[in-house]
C-alpha cells in the first residue's frame, strides 16, 4: 500500500517535471483553467455581473469596451459625465480610489469589482466571457493594445489642437494614420481567411479585436466628418506652409481620403478584418443606432 502511494507521488512528480521541461507548461495550465471555467483563454474568470461604466457621454476610450459588452451581452449602465458633472465626479472618484489616476473609464460591477483604465477593463471583461488571448499570445495582445493606445494619443494631440485645420487633418492622415494602419496591417495573421473569421490573435475572437476594430471605426468617422472642404475654409493655412512645409498638393492628395472605404482599401488585410467584424449582428445594430459623440466634452 505504502509502495503504491510512493509510486503515485513519484509518477505525478515525473509528469509535472516532463510538462515543465517540455516548455509547454503554460499550455497545460491554460487547458486546466479553461476546463475549470469552461471558457477559452489563458486566464479565464467567472462572470463579472452587471457593469456600471464610468465615463463621459462620448465614445473616446470607452467605446471599444461598450462594443465588447454589447456584442457579448454583458449587461451595463453608464454614468455619462458631462462638462458640468465631471469636476465633482473626478474629485469624488479620486477620493474613493475608484479613479486610480483621476481619470476614466472605470467600472464597478454587481459582483464587487472596481477598477480603472481602458485596457485593464476590456481585458478583464474579455476574460469573463472567454475572450482572453491564449497564454502563448499574451505578449502579442499586450503589444496590440499598446499600439492602439499610442495611435489614440497621437490622434488626440492633433484633433484637440485649437489650431486644427483642414491641412492638419490631411497631414494627420498622411504622417500618422497611414503609417500606423500599416503597422496594424502587418499584425493581421497571414493564415486567416474571411470564411474562418479574421482575428488578430489565438485564431479566434479575443478582446484585442474590439480594440482594433474600434480604432479603425473611430478614425473612419473622424475622417468622414471632416471630409468636406467647404466646411474647412482654412485649407492650407499659412502656419502649415511655414512650419510643416505643407503644400496645396498635399491637400489634394489626402482630400480623396474622404470616407472609410477610401481609407481602409489601402490596407487589404485590415479591410477584410474590418468588413467581417462590422458584420457581427449585435455590433451592426449598435453601430447603426444612436451612439455617443466622438468628442469628449471636457471643461
Ligand atoms: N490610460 C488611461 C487614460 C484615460 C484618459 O486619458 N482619460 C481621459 C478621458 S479619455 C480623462 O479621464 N480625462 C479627464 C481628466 O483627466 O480629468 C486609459 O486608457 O484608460
Amino acid at each position: 500500500m505504502a509502495l503504491t502511494v510512493v509510486n503515485c507521488i513519484f509518477g505525478i512528480i515525473s509528469i509535472i517535471a516532463t510538462i515543465i521541461y517540455s516548455g509547454r507548461s503554460s499550455l497545460f495550465t491554460q487547458k486546466l483553467n479553461e476546463l475549470l471555467h469552461w471558457k477559452s483563454g489563458c486566464n479565464p474568470i467567472s462572470s463579472v455581473g452587471n457593469v456600471t461604466l464610468h465615463y463621459f457621454a462620448a465614445q473616446g476610450k470607452a467605446e471599444a469596451i461598450r462594443m465588447l459588452m454589447v456584442d457579448q451581452q454583458i449587461p451595463f449602465t453608464e454614468t455619462n459625465y458631462t462638462e458640468q458633472t465631471w469636476p465633482n465626479a473626478k474629485y469624488n472618484g479620486t477620493a474613493t480610489g475608484l479613479f486610480t489616476f483621476g481619470q476614466v473609464p472605470a467600472i464597478t460591477t454587481s459582483k464587487g469589482l472596481q477598477f480603472a483604465d481602458s485596457k485593464v477593463i476590456i481585458q478583464v471583461l474579455g476574460r469573463s466571457v472567454g475572450l482572453d488571448c491564449d497564454c502563448a499570445d499574451i505578449t502579442k495582445c499586450d503589444t496590440i493594445a499598446a499600439g492602439v493606445n499610442d495611435l489614440y494619443m497621437n490622434r488626440s494631440k492633433v484633433w484637440n489642437d485649437p489650431n486644427f485645420s483642414y491641412s492638419t487633418r490631411n497631414k494627420f492622415i498622411n504622417d500618422i494614420l497611414f503609417t500606423w494602419l500599416g503597422y496594424f496591417e502587418r499584425l493581421v495573421p497571414n493564415s486567416t481567411s474571411e470564411s474562418d473569421g479574421i482575428y488578430f490573435s489565438s485564431e479566434r475572437l479575443t478582446w484585442v479585436d474590439y480594440l482594433v476594430f474600434e480604432l479603425i471605426e473611430s478614425n473612419c468617422d473622424l475622417i468622414s466628418q471632416t471630409a468636406v472642404k467647404q466646411n474647412n475654409p482654412d485649407s492650407v493655412n499659412e502656419q502649415d506652409v511655414v512650419v510643416n512645409n505643407y503644400t496645396k498638393e498635399d491637400d489634394e492628395k489626402y482630400e480623396n481620403i474622404k470616407d472609410c472605404q477610401s481609407l481602409i482599401e489601402n490596407f487589404p488585410k485590415l479591410n477584410t478584418f474590418y468588413k467581417s467584424f462590422r458584420n457581427r449582428s449585435r455590433l451592426k445594430t449598435y453601430l447603426n443606432g444612436n451612439r455617443h459623440s466622438l468628442f469628449i466634452p471636457l471643461p
